[in-house]
């Protein structure tokens, strides 16, 4: 591959600003030493905090109105592991990454599976599209997939699972994530419970073709494509569907699902309770399911559903094992850069949470005094950690500060020369 980022450009980057570094980092070491915290113990935390990249994060996304590609777009899921594995290697947090099928089909997942080992990157969860039809597709989605009323719809989706499975199966995958937009866009158009007990159905199929040691994620969504009722609108009906297929079967929580203003921490703290929490698509949003970059517009809910997430993680919840992925379309800016300063806001709000005085917490919280319990959040949410993630980058071999060091390295400029656009004009997510 003609252009590469290299460790020696990183190094060279890095030269210029570790004297910096070393002085903002000795001195909140100070500072957080008399609050009893190790900032050294807070940097392992954050050097070993892992977060998925989806594939179809690395492209520019685009909406129902239009999408404007960027130069170097890529092409094929080859050039996309090479954008997720300059993510990975600027910021060292990233080796996993979340294939979509079709939009990835490899023609060999052996050449698949090298090319991205390669790079010290793996495949994460596969996701299933059961949500828009392909070319030469025998029955249309149109009206539903998994909770269609034609039994032929409905097989055709529960098949393109099991494929979905089997070569996950080949690529080292060791889950499957299931979203689907089936739902109605008018009162009537769907008989409600039944079209949620045909779904179960469907999902009893492709649990019974799990393969061993994979877990199940089922994806709820408030509203989109439809538009009046969403058949797995919720974290209830997704709970209950998880409850009714078994032990692998998780609920998966993505930020922008919800309505606005939900308490999405306290669904975390529900799922983590129950047991049956898949993990996260981390993002952002302002209105709808806006697939914002993380952290850009509500970092303290960012925070908040990690400080569910770290308690849990100290009190060492039985099967307490959440899977962490982004999952976001990004319309005008660079995906790199996006996904990058993306997983860096995910490894502050964890290094935040682990900065909250558990024990002064649970004082003031049994003592009902309500301001003092905010100000122990609040100490921790305000706390500059930037030091702890540059270092935590820096040690991991990657970048102090990544998104200068991508652009001083000429990437994107160096990827449109080699990737002539092929990328369609028109309108979409991807
Ligand atoms: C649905 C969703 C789902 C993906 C898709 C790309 O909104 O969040 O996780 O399959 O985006
Ligand atoms: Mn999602």
């Amino acid at each position: 591959m003609p252009f590469e980022l290299t460790h020696e450009r990183i190094a060279a980057e890095n030269g210029k600003r570790l004297k910096w570094l070393e002085e903002d980092y000795e001195h909140l070491g100070r500072q957080l030493a008399r609050r009893g915290a190790d900032i050294e113990k807070l940097t392992e935390r954050a050097m070993a905090f892992r977060v998925a990249i989806p594939s179809w994060g690395v492209g520019t996304g685009g909406t129902r109105f239009a999408r404007f590609p960027n130069p170097g777009e890529p092409r094929n899921v080859f050039e996309k592991i090479e954008d997720c594995d300059v993510v990975f290697k600027l910021v060292r947090t990233t080796p996993g990454i979340s294939l979509h099928i079709p939009w990835d089909k490899p023609e060999s997942a052996a050449e698949l599976r090298s090319f991205a080992e390669a790079r010290g990157l793996f495949f994460d969860s596969m996701n299933s599209n059961t949500f828009e039809d392909q070319p030469g597709q025998a029955c249309s989605y149109k009206f539903g997939s998994l909770s269609h009323t034609d039994p032929a719809v409905r097989r055709q989706a529960v098949e393109h699972n099991r494929e979905c499975l089997e070569l996950g199966g080949k690529l080292g995958a060791r889950s499957h994530t299931v979203w689907v937009g089936d739902g109605g866009n008018f009162p009537g158009q769907m008989h409600l419970r039944k079209a949620l007990e045909r779904y179960l159905d469907s999902m009893r199929e492709i649990y019974r073709a799990l393969p061993q040691g994979w877990r199940l994620f089922i994806e709820h969504k408030l509203y989109e494509p439809a538009f009046y009722s969403t058949v797995i609108n919720d974290w209830g009906t997704s709970y209950y569907c998880v409850r009714e297929l078994g032990e692998r079967a998780f609920s998966l929580v993505d930020l922008g699902h919800h309505a606005p203003n939900v308490n999405i921490e306290m669904i975390v703290a529900r799922l983590i309770q129950f047991g049956k929490l898949a993990g996260f698509h981390f993002n952002d949003s302002k209105y709808g399911d806006d697939d914002l970059d993380s952290g850009s517009i509500k970092p303290f809910q960012l925070f908040l559903i990690f400080n569910e997430l770290v308690d849990a993680e100290l009190s060492r919840v039985p099967g307490f094992d959440p899977a962490y992925m982004l999952d976001q379309s990004h319309n005008v800016t660079d995906p790199v850069e996006s996904l990058m300063t993306s997983a860096a806001e995910l490894v502050r709000a964890y290094v935040q949470a682990h900065l909250v005085d558990r024990e002064q917490l649970a004082a003031r919280q049994q003592a009902n005094d309500a301001l003092l319990a905010l100000q122990s959040l609040k100490q921790a949410f305000t706390t500059d950690v930037e030091p702890i993630l540059a270092m935590a980058r820096h040690r991991a071999g990657g970048a102090i500060d990544p998104v200068t060091t991508y652009r001083a390295s000429g990437y994107r400029q160096r990827a449109a020369q080699a990737r002539p656009a092929t990328a369609r004009l028109g309108a979409g997510i991807v």
